[in-house]
């Protein structure tokens, strides 16, 4: 499996007349050498790969990455002369970087110690990232599945009266009980005026009766993240909330028919925006549609206004409308998908009609 992206990385790399790629941020260097650890190094040449890292994480490395001759910098001194000891040897003369990850002050001291060009690389890794493989297909899904399943034991747990942050640490309990190692962020807990917030994480507000509840959460199972996002009402719902969830539930529900490869990203977006304005709600739903899921837990492709890509089979992304009007409320409904062949498979499967709890 790993050779298999290895392979497609060198490809990339033939294209951009690089010979060499140093990967230091944990979702390319893990995707690409089975790692779970961080705070390490991959250097990979045309035909070798070295896995670079110290004391702390070696035996883990030796245990973990195969394919890679695994070596120990810390030995010798700084990361930065065994670096420069390394691409010499390896005759590196234009060595690609990732640019997003990698920070000034440290791009300045590699080019002041090590003797090669520093090319940066423009996502050649997280390109290769954004069709889903198999293996990586099944570990979403099982972190789907602990979403689900924590989103039924939320349903019975929360009551009128507790707090947003009760709220979450349940849910964050529930999810690493059920075999989760994280969040895949800090969950969203939003409720009455707060869930006009898109983001509006967990605070010590009380969920009072007559107002909705969003929840928005995911885990990380194996390196992999799911991501999605229900509205409860508590007690009973105005008439305008009422009419807000339906308007949401029903531009959710035509845009996830529009996921199948070769459709424009934008047009997707197109059908749950427009639904959205010609109700009269355009200007309260200001983000863009959707986003890849991976082991990031917003990754390309974007499914939003601009993006004029199209979608691929097996790519990984988001279908989340919102209505969000300041100091009233706001609500979202969010379900993480697989494109395929015959359109958007959900992976999400907790209900999404209107529940009132309380
Ligand atoms: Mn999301």
């Amino acid at each position: 499996m790993f050779k298999g992206r290895i392979e497609k990385l060198r490809e990339a790399m033939n294209q951009k007349g690089l010979d060499g790629v140093l990967l230091l941020g944990d979702p390319n260097r893990n995707y690409l050498s089975g790692f779970t650890g961080n705070e390490s190094y991959s250097l990979i040449t045309k035909n070798q790969a070295f896995f670079i890292t110290d004391s702390r994480f070696t035996q883990q490395a030796k245990q973990q990455v195969e394919d890679y001759e695994v070596l120990e910098y810390s030995k010798s001194g700084s990361f930065v002369d065994f670096l420069s000891d390394l691409v010499q040897e390896t005759s590196i003369k234009r060595l690609g970087f990732e640019e997003n990850i990698i920070t000034y002050s440290i791009y300045k001291l590699y080019k002041s110690k090590v003797n090669c060009d520093f090319i940066p690389m423009h996502g050649i890794v997280e390109k290769i990232r954004i069709i889903k493989d198999d293996e990586e297909l099944k570990l979403i899904k099982s972190a789907a599945e602990i979403a689900d399943k924590a989103f039924a034991h939320m349903i019975d747990y929360i009551k009128p009266g507790m707090t947003e942050i009760q709220i979450g640490l349940e849910l964050e309990f529930y999810m690493k009980k059920l075999g989760a190692s994280d969040l895949s962020f800090p969950s969203i807990v939003a409720s009455g005026v707060r869930s006009s917030l898109p983001h509006g994480e967990a605070t010590n507000k009380v969920v009072n009766r007559g107002e909705f509840l969003t929840l928005d959460f995911g885990c990380i199972y194996r390196e992999y993240c799911s991501d999605m996002t229900r509205t409860l009402v508590i007690g009973k719902p105005s008439d305008k909330m009422v009419e807000m969830y339906s308007i949401v539930l029903e531009a959710q529900k035509l845009a996830l028919k529009e996921y199948k490869p070769g459709v424009p990203a934008m047009e997707v977006d197109a059908v749950a925006r427009n639904y959205i304005s010609n109700r009269g709600y355009g200007e309260y739903f200001g983000h863009s549609l959707g986003h890849g899921v991976g082991r990031e837990i917003h990754e390309s492709p974007v499914i939003g206004y601009r993006n004029k890509s199209k979608l691929v089979e097996n790519m990984v992304v988001t279908d989340e409308p919102g209505i969000y009007i300041p100091d009233f409320g706001g609500l979202r409904i969010e379900d993480l998908l697989v494109v395929t062949k015959d359109g958007g498979k959900v992976l999400s499967k907790s209900p999404k009609e209107m529940i009132c709890i309380g």
